[in-house]
Formats: C-alpha cells, structure tokens, sequence
C-alpha cells in the first residue's frame, strides 16, 4: 500500500519541514494551507513523490469535510494525519487581549484539529495497522507561564483529546500521539506578535532554539515505528530552555 500522509498547516514551519521529511523517504503527500502560493512552490520543490495540494481553513468544517471526500483515488487512502496547522495569538496579559484573537485561537487550534480528525478518522480506521494521526500540542498544554492564556489551554486540549481518542480507537490499529514542542524558530512568533520581526529575532537570538526540521523529524520517527509501538506525548524542548521557578506576589 502506498504511504500517504496528510499535513495541515504545511505551508510553514514544522508542516513544511514535515512534507519535505517525509517526501524523502518517498511518501506521497496531501499538503494543506491557507497561503496556495506557498503550497504550489512546495508541490514544485518536492517533485520526486505525489503531492495533491488543497487550499483549505482548517476553521471551515464544509470545506475540510469537500476536501477530504474529493481527495482524488491515489490520495484517498491517507496512513498519517498531521495535524499541525495552529497559532498563537495575543502574548500579552489575559485582561489585555482582544477576544477575537482568543476565538481565533480556539477555532483554528480546537474546531479546525477537531474538523480535519472528524473527516480522516473513517478513512484512518479503514487503513488500519500502522496509521496515525499526530496532533502538535505544545510544552504550553502542560505547562503555565504569563500570556499563554487561551494559546496554553487550547493545547492542553490537543493533549487530552489526543488521549481520549486512543481510548476509542483501541482495536482499530490507528495510533495517536500528541507531540508538544518548545521553542522552534519558526513564523510562529512572527503570527503570534502579528508581524513584529524583531520581536520574532529577538526572541530567538543568543540561544540555540528547535528548528521545524527538528520536530518533522520526530513527525517521521513517530509515523514509522513498528505498528505496534504508540508513542503517547513527546514533549521536545531545546537543551537551552527550562522551566522557572513559581513567582509569588509579594507585599
Ligand atoms: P508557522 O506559523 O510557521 O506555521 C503555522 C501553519 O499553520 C502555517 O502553515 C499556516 O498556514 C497554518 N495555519 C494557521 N491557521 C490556519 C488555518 N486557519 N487553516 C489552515 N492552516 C492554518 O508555525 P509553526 O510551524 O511553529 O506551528 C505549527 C504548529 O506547531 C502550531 O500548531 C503551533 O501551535 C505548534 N507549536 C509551535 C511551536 C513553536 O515554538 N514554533 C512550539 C510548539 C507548538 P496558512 O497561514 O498558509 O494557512
Ligand atoms: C509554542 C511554544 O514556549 O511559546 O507552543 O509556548 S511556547
């Protein structure tokens, strides 16, 4: 059977970085986005393996469910659901963000992974053994700091929703793992500032963060361990980012 993987979010980051990953190793490819410019220079670059491009708001269930019924015959069998498409909105304190940004957040992080798993799941279980589907949650779903707000609980719900549907899908084959990075250089601080480049620069200078190829490449070991083997979370921090201590308000 061909392998086929399908990525939201791939016109960026780890999305991208997974398509090329796993067109290496001769996947076929499903990639999806917003931006279609993007999307066609990828499917231009990776011209070794079937790419089938969509242009595709994971926030429009209509859409994703088209999406995924006309997903031409040699690209219907889908083996790996990545979904990564995602942002973070508002750094600032919670009294402080526009209730937009929050919405945003919970429909492109929640509604959008939820619509996009509620159409392959059918077609998941039917591929059976050795198929997956890989949510990116974030060390934010598990981990408090000051402005992760609604960014850090919309990931815990990747985290638990992850968990759940394990549960459910016991028996089928399907596999599922949330994988929860730390700091990656990507555009996600340039999405997340709302274009601030030397804020994104700042953040990412004097020390060593992930990269997107980083975390495709925990993508690709996850998607291609033996059938038997599910990874649950993998939390993926840069050696030179930890924890701090509690802060305490004092008088
Ligand atoms: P990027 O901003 O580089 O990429 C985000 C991708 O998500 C883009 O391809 C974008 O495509 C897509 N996307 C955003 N909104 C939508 C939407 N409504 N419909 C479809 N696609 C959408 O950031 P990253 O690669 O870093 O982020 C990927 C995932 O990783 C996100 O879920 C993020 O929360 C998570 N993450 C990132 C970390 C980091 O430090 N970078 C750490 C932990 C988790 P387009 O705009 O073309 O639609
Ligand atoms: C993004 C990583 O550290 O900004 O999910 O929360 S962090």
């Amino acid at each position: 059977m061909t392998n086929i993987a399908f990525i939201t979010g791939a016109t960026s980051g780890f999305g991208r970085a997974a398509a090329r990953r796993f067109a290496q190793d001769g996947w076929s490819l499903v990639l999806s986005g917003r931006r279609m410019e993007r999307l066609i220079e990828l499917k231009e670059e990776l011209n070794n393996v079937p790419v089938h491009i969509i242009q595709l708001d994971v926030r429009d269930d209509q859409a994703v469910k088209t999406a995924v019924t006309e997903l031409p015959a040699e690209f219907a069998q889908i083996k790996v659901l990545i979904n990564n498409a995602g942002l973070a909105l508002a750094p600032q304190s919670a009294e402080k963000v526009d209730l937009k940004d929050w919405h945003t957040m919970i429909d492109t992080n929640i509604t959008g992974l939820v619509n996009v798993t509620h159409a392959l799941l059918p077609t998941l279980i039917k591929t059976g053994a050795g198929s997956s589907v890989i949510n990116i949650g974030s060390i934010a779903g598990e981990w408090p700091y000051p402005g992760s707000h609604v960014y850090g609980a919309s990931k815990a719900f990747v985290k638990q929703f992850s968990y759940n549907l394990r549960c459910d899908l016991l028996g089928t084959g399907v596999r599922v793992t949330d994988i929860a990075p730390g700091m990656a250089e990507t555009e996600f601080t340039l999405v997340r500032t709302k274009g601030d480049q030397q804020a994104s620069d700042n953040l990412y200078k004097t020390t060593t963060p992930l990269s997107a190829e980083d975390i495709a490449e925990q993508m690709f070991y996850v998607a291609t361990l033996p059938d038997h083997i599910n990874i649950n979370r993998l939390e993926v921090m840069p050696t030179r980012q930890a924890w701090s201590p509690f802060a305490v308000d004092r008088d």
